[in-house]
């Protein structure tokens, strides 16, 4: 994918704050933390299209962003994260269910893994919630270059296993060294032309 423009068009809460749904959607899930924005940030080349940080939370709303007038991209807000006030947090189970199951341009959501950590029970609840959605998933494990090569496959088994998932189904990414980066996208367009078909 060529990259020509990548743009933010808005945050919402709920749906009547949504954009327009005209363009296959992907949507970024995953725990506080475990790289959602800087993935968003590496596949389209732009180091502050997103914010990031090292703090936990920091995504609180649902992020919308428009590429190329081709595709939309969602970033949404992190689970599992202890400190974010409980009144936020109260909101986000809602929030990020009510888009998922309501958004009909949704054609998949890249499921984010840390690398260094087993999925729980979280993931677990996600990936079935999905499923009974029909909503489909791409798992992809973040900030791989934490690990040496050898360490990653292993790790990638354990995630795997801990998800009932093959390996290979699993990609492994870095935001840091751009690892995975070709096959993310791959994933991403196949996602697409498959829809396009339809
Ligand atoms: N080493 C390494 N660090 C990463 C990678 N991706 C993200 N990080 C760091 O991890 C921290 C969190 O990254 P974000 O992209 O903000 O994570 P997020 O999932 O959007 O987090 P929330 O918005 O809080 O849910 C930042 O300090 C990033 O620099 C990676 O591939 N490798
Ligand atoms: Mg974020």
């Amino acid at each position: 994918m060529i990259i020509k423009s990548a743009q933010f068009i808005t945050s919402a809460v709920k749906p009547d704050q949504y954009p327009p749904g005209d363009l296959p959607e992907l949507a970024f899930a995953g725990r506080s933390n475990v790289g959602k924005s800087s993935l968003i940030n590496t596949l389209v080349n732009r180091k502050k299209l997103v914010k990031t940080s090292s703090t936990p939370g920091k995504t609180q709303l649902v992020n919308f962003f428009q590429i190329n007038d081709e595709i939309s991209f969602v970033d949404l807000p992190g689970y599992g994260y202890a400190k974010v006030p409980r009144a936020v947090k109260k909101n986000w189970g809602p929030m990020i269910e009510t888009y998922l199951s309501k958004r009909e341009n949704l054609l998949a959501v890249l499921l984010l893994l840390d690398i260094r950590r087993t999925p729980g029970t979280e993931e677990h609840s996600f990936t079935a919630w999905l499923q009974q959605y029909g909503i489909r998933c791409i798992p992809v494990i973040t900030k791989a270059d934490k690990l040496s090569k050898n360490r990653q496959m292993q790790h990638r088994a354990q995630i795997a296993k801990a998800l009932s998932l093959k390996s290979s189904d699993i990609l492994l990414f870095s935001s840091k060294s751009r690892q995975g980066l070709d096959e993310v996208w791959q994933s991403i367009e196949k996602v697409i032309s498959r829809n396009a078909e339809t």
